[in-house]
């Protein structure tokens, strides 16, 4: 039985020094020390021998035991020890190694436009203010000599959302804001860039679109700043040879009014479907701000006069971009949006 003990010890002393980690360490505990493990089967055996050899086995065992634990626990520590080395190795960052680049969306054409024609304004001392998308029949018509019934409020379409509130059909709500907020009724210069809602839906016409309104209103202006400023403005936006037409046309709340058209950019003038055979495309609407206008919101017209325009942004980003159908800016499909990816653009984040 001796024999039998010190074979068994050898082996186990041999399996832990073998073991490499501290599942098959565990594996070895079970399996000789274990209820069912060899030395207990041993133990278990003792009944067989001598009262003189019993306590001389059952010594031998123990020591074997005792041996057998604190080999186990001295392999566990470093076992432990190792894996706790590899696990630090594996987590380890080498934060020399460059990043991996960051997808990024791109800037929306109108957007982009927008900050534009921000940016030259303010650059020409313009304030860019806001005003409600939802606005009242009073701002959106009535302060702009559209009293109620009037005619020319058929020109624009409206979604009405109570007799007193709609989605405001035209930025120029903002002009009379903009006055009325004024209470020293000093000169003003703002542009107001915005959503605008009508009932309209084709090429060139959406039902949710987007205008810059520009206003003026100082001692002494005339038509020739009006022309001025619209054409620096057209020619920062669309280029130094971009033709401007201005045609007569007829808004109550300027008197004279003009339609300015810019030079159709599909078919370079010669007529095609998107500029229904004209060569040009309507661009902005503008005018010298009407007396009433002026008066009604607490400007003296003997006193100060005045210019506005409106602008559609969206025609101007496709211009810009040379786009053919406007509902492409609201369908968000990624392969039209990514066209507007601008290696300038991504080095604007350095990581
Ligand atoms: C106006 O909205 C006037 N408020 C402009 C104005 C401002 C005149 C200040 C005088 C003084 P009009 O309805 O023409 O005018 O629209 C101006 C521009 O908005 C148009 O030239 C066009 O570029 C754009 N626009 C109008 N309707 C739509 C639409 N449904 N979709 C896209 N753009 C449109």
């Amino acid at each position: 039985m001796k024999e039998q003990i010190e074979q068994i010890q050898k082996e186990a002393l041999q399996s832990i020094s073998d073991a490499t980690d501290l599942k098959q360490l565990n594996d070895i505990r079970v399996k000789y020390l274990g209820k069912k493990g060899e030395l207990t089967s041993v133990l278990r055996g003792m009944g067989g021998l001598s009262a003189e050899e019993r306590p001389i086995i059952g010594a031998l065992v123990n020591t074997c035991k005792e041996e057998l634990e604190a080999k186990i626990q001295e392999k566990e520590k470093e076992l432990e020890k190792l894996e706790l080395e590899k696990r630090i190795a594996n987590e380890q960052i080498d934060i020399t190694l460059p990043s991996q680049k960051v997808k990024r969306g791109s800037k929306h054409p109108l957007n982009r436009v927008i900050e534009e024609v921000e940016d030259l304004f303010v650059s020409m001392g313009y304030d860019v203010v806001s005003g409600p998308e939802l606005e009242t029949d009073e701002y959106c018509f009535e302060r702009l000599n559209l009293p109620k019934g009037h005619p020319a409020r058929d020109m624009q379409d409206s979604f009405y959302i109570t007799t007193e509130y709609l989605l405001r059909t035209q930025t120029s709500a903002v002009q009379a804001r903009a006055m009325m907020a004024n209470e020293e009724k000093s000169p003003l210069r703002v542009i107001v860039p915005g959503k605008t809602f009508r009932r309209e839906d084709d090429a060139t016409h959406s039902h949710q679109f987007n205008q810059v309104e520009g206003l003026v209103v100082d001692k002494n202006i005339s038509l020739a700043d009006l022309k001025g400023t619209l054409e620096v403005f057209m020619k920062k936006m669309l280029g130094q040879n971009t033709e401007l037409r201005f045609r007569p046309s007829y808004f109550p709340f300027t008197e004279p009014s003009y339609e300015v058209d810019v030079t159709c950019f599909k078919c370079g003038g010669k007529g095609c479907n998107l500029c229904k055979q004209t060569g040009w495309i309507e661009l902005l609407g503008s005018g010298i701000v009407h007396p009433n206008v002026l008066r009604m919101n607490g400007y003296d017209p003997d006193k100060y006069s005045g210019f506005a325009f409106g602008v559609g942004l969206d025609r101007l980003a496709m211009f810009k971009y040379g786009i053919t159908d406007i509902r492409l800016l609201y369908q968000n499909d990624v392969r039209f949006l990514k066209q507007f990816d601008r290696k300038d653009e991504e080095n604007e984040i350095k990581y």
